[in-house]
C-alpha cells in the first residue's frame, strides 16, 4: 500500500487537496424553501429512466445536515470543497423571481466552509436545469443562455465575496451529448439537431456567464470543468487513427475549440454544420474569453475504432475493447496513464490556463461490515492516479490541485443510488456517514497540506 506521507512528498507544499459533490446528488429537500423541480426531478420520476426509479427527493439529506457534513469535510483533512449551486433553488422558474431562502442556504454553506478554513470552489451548473425552462426548449433554446447569465449574476452578487473559485459548467459533454444525443441523462433527448443546439447554447451560456462573473465579482478566478476524453485508437490502422481524431473533435473539440480557440472544429462543421443553430456574430468572442483556470474530470479512457457502416453519423466510431481487463464496479476500465497522456495532449493542442483535477475517483459498492468499509481497490485507484498527477507536476504542467469524487456516496444519475463513489459511506436508511478505508487514507494525505514555506499562519 502506498504510504500517503511518501506520496505527499511528490506534491508542492501549496498543492490543494479537496473533495467534490454536486447539489442534486446530495442535497435532497427537493421541495424545501421554495425550490421548484429541475429536469432531473422530472426525469427521475419517470419510469424507466433511472435505476430503481430512484430520485433526488432525499438523497444524502445534505440540505438538512449541512453543519455535520461541513464538520465531516473538515475531518477529511482537506483544504478545498467543490460543490454546485442549484439553479432551481435560486431562480425556481429559471427566469423571473429570485428565491432568497435558496441563496441563504449557500450563504450558510460558504460561511460554514470559511469558518472551518476550507476553500470554496463553486460550480454554477451541474445539470439541474429549472424544469420551467423546458417550456422554451431547455438548452436547445438560445434564451436559456441568457437566463443562465442572469442566474450567474445573482449568485455572484451574493456569494462572490467569499468564493475562492467559480466554474460556470460541469462537464458540458454530459449535459449536451449524453443528455440530448444519447438519451441517458435528463432531458433524455436522442436527436443530433437538438444536441447541436444544446452544444452551442451551452457554450454561449458559459461565455455570457464569464462576462457576468467578471462584472459582478472581478476577483474570483473563473473556470470551466470539462470531462475531456482520453481518446485512444483501437489499433494502429489508418482508419482507426482517423476515427480517433474525429472522436476527439466531437467529444472534446466541440467544447475546447470554441472556448480556447474561438472556433468550432472544421470536421464537425463540415459533417454537422447544417444542423447547428445560427452562430451569431460575436458569439465566438464571448465564448472564448480567457479563463483563469480549467478543471479536468477524469475516470477512464475512451477507446474507439472506425465504424465502417455506410452512412454512419459523425463521428462514425464504435467502441474498441479495453486494454486493461480490470474495471471498477460501474464497468469503467482502469487506466491511470491515459490521464497523463490526455493532459499532455491537451496542452499541446490548446493554449490552456492552469488546471485542477476537479474530479477523479472510482465506483466500488462494498458495504459496511462491522461498522467499517474495506474498499482497498478504491484506495489503489486513488494512489495510482495521484502518482500520475505527481508526474504531471514533475513534467512542468500547471496542476494546482486535486478534488476526489466524491466526498460521500450519492445519487449517481441514471444509476441511482446503487453505484457508490464516496470516500465516505452513506447508509440511506439512517443517513449515517462512515469514513471508508480509502477516506482515511486520503485524509492522511490531505492533512500534509499546506506545508513547508507555504504553510499559512
Ligand atoms: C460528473 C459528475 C459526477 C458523477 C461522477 C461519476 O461530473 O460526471 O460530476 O456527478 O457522479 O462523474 O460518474
Amino acid at each position: 500500500m502506498i504510504d500517503p506521507k511518501t506520496l505527499a512528498e511528490r506534491f508542492p507544499g501549496d498543492f490543494l487537496f479537496g473533495v467534490a459533490t454536486a447539489a442534486f446528488q446530495i442535497e435532497g429537500a427537493s421541495k424545501a424553501d421554495g425550490r421548484k423541480p429541475s429536469i432531473w426531478d422530472a426525469f427521475s420520476n419517470m419510469p424507466g429512466r433511472v435505476f430503481g426509479r430512484h430520485n433526488g427527493d432525499v438523497a444524502c439529506d445534505h440540505y438538512n445536515r449541512l453543519e455535520e457534513d461541513l464538520d465531516l469535510i473538515k475531518e477529511m483533512g482537506v483544504e478545498g470543497y467543490r460543490f454546485s449551486i442549484a439553479w432551481p433553488r435560486i431562480i425556481p422558474e429559471g427566469v423571473g423571481r429570485i428565491n432568497e431562502p435558496g441563496l441563504d442556504f449557500y450563504d450558510r454553506l460558504v460561511d460554514g466552509c470559511k469558518a472551518r478554513g476550507i476553500k470554496t470552489f463553486a460550480t454554477l451548473y451541474h445539470w439541474d436545469l429549472p424544469l420551467s425552462l423546458m417550456g422554451d426548449g431547455g438548452w436547445t433554446a438560445r434564451s436559456t443562455a441568457y437566463a443562465f447569465q442572469r442566474y450567474a449574476k445573482v449568485v455572484m452578487a451574493r456569494l462572490g465575496d467569499r468564493l475562492d473559485a467559480v466554474a460556470t459548467f460541469n462537464e458540458p459533454w454530459c449535459s449536451v451529448w449524453l443528455s440530448h444525443l444519447y438519451g441517458v441523462h435528463a432531458p433524455g433527448e436522442r436527436n443530433m439537431q437538438a444536441a447541436l443546439h444544446a452544444m452551442h447554447h451551452t457554450n454561449l451560456a458559459h461565455g455570457l456567464a464569464v462576462e457576468a462573473i467578471r462584472h459582478v465579482a472581478p476577483t474570483v478566478p473563473v473556470g470551466l470543468v470539462l470531462n475531456a476524453h482520453a481518446v485512444v485508437a483501437g489499433s494502429d490502422s489508418a482508419e482507426d487513427k482517423a476515427a480517433a481524431q474525429r472522436a476527439f473533435d466531437f467529444h472534446n473539440g466541440a467544447f475546447f475549440d470554441p472556448v480556447f480557440k474561438g472556433q468550432y472544429p472544421q470536421s464537425l462543421l463540415s459533417a454537422l454544420g447544417e444542423q447547428m443553430p445560427a452562430v451569431e456574430e460575436g458569439d465566438l468572442a464571448i465564448i472564448s474569453q480567457k479563463l483563469d483556470w480549467w478543471g479536468l474530470n477524469y475516470y477512464t479512457p475512451m477507446r474507439v475504432a472506425d465504424d465502417p457502416a455506410e452512412g454512419a453519423e459523425f463521428p462514425a466510431t464504435v467502441p474498441a475493447p479495453f486494454v486493461n481487463p480490470e474495471k471498477t464496479d460501474i464497468g469503467w476500465e482502469i487506466y491511470p496513464s491515459a490521464m497523463g497522456d490526455l493532459v499532455a495532449d491537451l496542452y499541446r493542442r490548446y493554449d490552456l490556463p492552469p488546471m485542477y483535477i476537479t474530479e477523479n475517483g472510482a465506483c466500488y459498492n462494498m458495504d459496511l461490515v462491522d461498522g467499517a468499509v474495506d474498499d482497498q481497490p478504491r484506495l489503489d485507484y486513488y494512489a495510482e492516479h495521484l502518482a500520475v498527477a505527481a508526474d504531471l507536476i514533475r513534467d512542468g504542467y500547471p496542476l494546482k490541485g486535486y478534488f476526489a469524487w466524491s466526498l460521500m456516496d450519492n445519487f449517481e444519475w441514471a444509476e441511482g443510488y446503487r453505484m457508490r463513489f464516496g470516500l465516505v459511506h452513506v447508509d440511506y436508511d439512517t443517513q449515517q456517514r462512515t469514513i471508508k478505508k480509502s477516506g482515511q487514507w486520503y485524509r492522511d494525505l490531505a492533512l500534509q497540506f499546506p506545508r513547508g514555506n507555504h504553510k499559512s499562519a
